[in-house]
């Protein structure tokens, strides 16, 4: 069920808006801010000990799309298909495949754990520090205290039963990109730092049995896509390329099994100037744009009498 969530918000931005008229381009350009659970992960180095949920039957599914329904404030998310244990010292960068974290008022993203509540009021806390990017390469922490846990995720139980969507029900923990001077971002790392309370048996939170950061999902509050609309021009119904953006690079994949004719795709500025033109001569071909200004471009791939065209976004 969550991959199926995930596989819908994916394809809402890829599939929702076609048309067949190339210069309704222009009036597309704007869509509003959605939410959704992440769908990528750039980079996970698995800390020690607890591994529950790692093996690849279950991750990545395991954390993506939404947290686990049957959570509640006093039953954690256990099952290896809900979670994935970071071990200490732990740590994953997730992001969106085709979408950029925005700050809008409040709470931009929300990680869910596992915390829950025992022996009374007692939270039962495995915290991570959070870090955020826009490149992938520097981070911006968010400040937290070690004591208190305060800013740090792993420290609220998820009310499985609300929307996830809605931080003032939802439970977990959230983050507002605003505390930290972001305007937006596309990589949030999550660091476990479990050991801070489990070597000290002084500290409000210790138990002798906490094992790491236990990931369910990350759910990006307010998302910008980044792929604006889509155009197809054809006697073909079928999308003939699939563009996907990641990190800097387009990813164009070829969806037909046509090899009869060859393509090519052209990306170009707002103004209409030509930026660069580069064949499609293989199954998946990469555009490094890093070079390239930050705003929308036009990218369009043609194909003996197929036209595709995609407005794209750099951010
Ligand atoms: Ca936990
Ligand atoms: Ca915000």
């Amino acid at each position: 069920m969550k991959f199926f969530l995930h596989v819908c918000t994916v394809g809402r931005c890829c599939l929702a808006i076609y048309t067949i008229m190339l210069s309704s381009l222009h009036a597309q350009t704007s869509r509003s801010i959605y939410a959704a659970g992440v769908d990528t992960v750039f980079l996970f180095k698995p800390g020690t000990g607890q591994n529950l949920g790692q093996e690849a039957k279950y991750f990545p599914l395991n954390i993506f799309g939404l947290p686990d329904t049957t959570a509640r404030e006093d039953v954690p998310a256990t099952r290896p298909e809900q979670i994935c244990s970071l071990g200490f010292g732990g740590e994953i960068i997730v992001g969106f495949k085709n979408a950029v974290l925005v700050d809008r008022p409040g709470a931009d993203f929300t990680i869910f754990e596992n915390a829950f509540k025992y022996l009374g009021n007692r939270i039962y806390a495995e915290p991570a520090k959070i870090a955020v990017s826009r490149d992938g390469v520097r981070f911006v922490e968010f400040p937290f205290d070690s004591v208190t846990l305060r800013g740090c995720a792993g420290k609220t139980p998820t009310n499985g039963n609300q929307s996830p969507f809605n931080p003032a029900l939802s439970g977990g923990d959230s983050f507002d990109l605003a505390a930290i001077g972001m305007d937006s971002v596309r990589f949030i790392k999550i660091t476990d730092i479990s050991a801070i309370v489990l070597n000290n048996p002084q500290h409000p939170f210790w138990d002798v049995t906490i094992s790491g950061f236990d990931l369910d999902a990350v759910v990006g509050l307010n998302l910008a896509p980044l792929l604006l609309s889509t155009g197809v021009n054809v006697q073909n119904e079928e999308p003939i390329v699939d563009i996907a953006l990641t990190n800097d690079i387009i990813a164009i994949r070829r969806t037909t099994n046509n090899q009869a004719f060859s393509m090519r795709c052209e990306l170009y500025a707002l103004n209409g100037t030509l930026i660069l033109s580069q064949g499609l001569s293989s199954a998946e071909t990469f555009i490094h744009t890093s070079a390239l200004a930050r705003g929308a471009y036009f990218c369009i791939c043609r194909g003996g009498a197929y036209v595709f065209s995609q407005t794209i976004l750099l951010w």
